[in-house]
């Protein structure tokens, strides 16, 4: 799990924020939720499999990749797990029981050998590999995904597709089902860890019965869920929390009590000794209050720029005032970035237009 709900956490959710502002098809869709009799036939046929996720991959990508992984090893296929961008601290524990994964960059020579490519938790290549363009020096591949956007862009023998499941984990176990293969610890525990990164450990309201219903089967299966939890969420840095104490600060708090926020800038990174993975999750913070319908979080990027993370209630909105702003993500969770590079000048000039966007729905 990517700690921050805009690229993971979120009903029908959102590997980016972009993503979801793929044209063409409804939200809701459901393109091919089933375990697709021709998805599990290819992986079936495959003799040598590349399972990848999206880029800096999160806790569903990658635990939904690892479970399939080891499905298929089980039944004697030669599977590579690999990976593009960064692989997040927390999520490590995962891979304790995959042997090979190493990092694909995208070029030619790297798909050599391979009779299928397993895209898991996005539509195409281009989300693994920024720009990606060029399926032809690919293998066949199937797709797994659960976001908003066409899984037919990528041209594959098979997907498998849902906007209405809580994450991709809960598209690959009826997979694993369907390959005959009985769940073990290692398996059931990356599953969990997918479903609870993908629905706020069950906080959201893309917990379904069915997500419920599939982690009473993993949790039988094996998967400590008081393991996995731990792994996700109990995994701060001294630097984080020092970062956490500078950033609540700067807790403002606007609109009568509707809309808090707060600001990040490099001093305190620098300060605290932080990374920028450790400012994942803390629009959370301004949001716990009572009260607070709407939460901001403003920081630095490592680009010389502002980052805005927007999150609001179910009875309000964020996704217009992200749009309006270049940005994009959903009505509860959303996101843009400001040119700008300082957080405070960045807040001043959304605050200023939140009024006029932040209204209840
Ligand atoms: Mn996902």
């Amino acid at each position: 799990m990517s700690r921050d709900p805009e690229k993971t956490l979120s009903a029908r959710s959102n590997l980016s924020p972009d993503l979801s502002s793929d044209p063409g098809l409804a939200e809701a869709e459901d393109l091919g939720s089933k375990a697709d009799p021709r998805f599990v036939e290819a992986l079936l046929a495959a003799q040598k499999t590349l399972i990848i996720g999206h880029a800096n991959p999160d806790g569903d990508s990658l635990g939904s990749a690892v479970a399939l992984a080891l499905a298929l090893r089980s039944l004697g296929r030669e599977v590579v797990l690999g990976y593009s961008g960064r692989l997040y601290q927390h999520l490590l524990f995962l891979l304790e029981s995959i042997a090979d994964y190493r990092l694909f960059k995208g070029e030619a020579s790297e798909f050599w050998g391979f009779d299928l490519l397993v895209l898991v938790d996005c539509p195409h290549p281009d989300r693994v590999w920024d720009g990606f363009s060029d399926l032809a020096i690919l293998p066949p591949r199937l797709v797994v995904d659960h976001h908003p956007g066409d899984p037919r862009r990528s041209k594959p023998v098979a997907f498998l597709h849902s906007s209405n499941v809580s994450s991709a984990g809960e598209l690959v176990f009826p997979v694993i089902s369907a390959l005959g293969v009985s769940l073990t610890r290692p398996m059931a525990e990356a599953l969990l860890a997918a479903i609870m990164s993908d629905t706020g450990f069950f906080s959201q309201n893309n917990a379904t019965p069915e997500c419920f219903r599939q982690a009473s089967f993993l949790v039988a299966a094996g998967a400590r869920s008081d393991y996995v939890v731990s792994r996700l969420k109990r995994n701060w840095t001294q630097a984080r929390v020092r970062l956490l104490r500078a950033a609540l600060g700067t807790l403002e708090i606007s609109l009568d009590g509707l809309l808090a926020s707060m600001t990040v800038d490099q001093a305190m990174l620098d300060e605290a000794g932080a990374t920028l993975d450790d400012m994942e999750g803390f629009v959370e913070y301004p949001r716990a209050m009572n009260g607070t319908e709407a939460a901001a979080f403003f920081r630095v990027d490592g680009h010389g720029r502002v980052r805005v993370s927007l999150r609001c209630g179910l009875n309000y909105s964020v996704q217009e005032l992200a749009e309006s702003l270049g940005g994009g993500g959903h009505r509860q969770a959303a996101a843009y970035s400001d040119p700008e590079s300082d957080p405070i000048a960045v807040r001043k000039k959304f605050l200023a237009l939140a009024p006029k966007f932040l209204r209840r729905k």
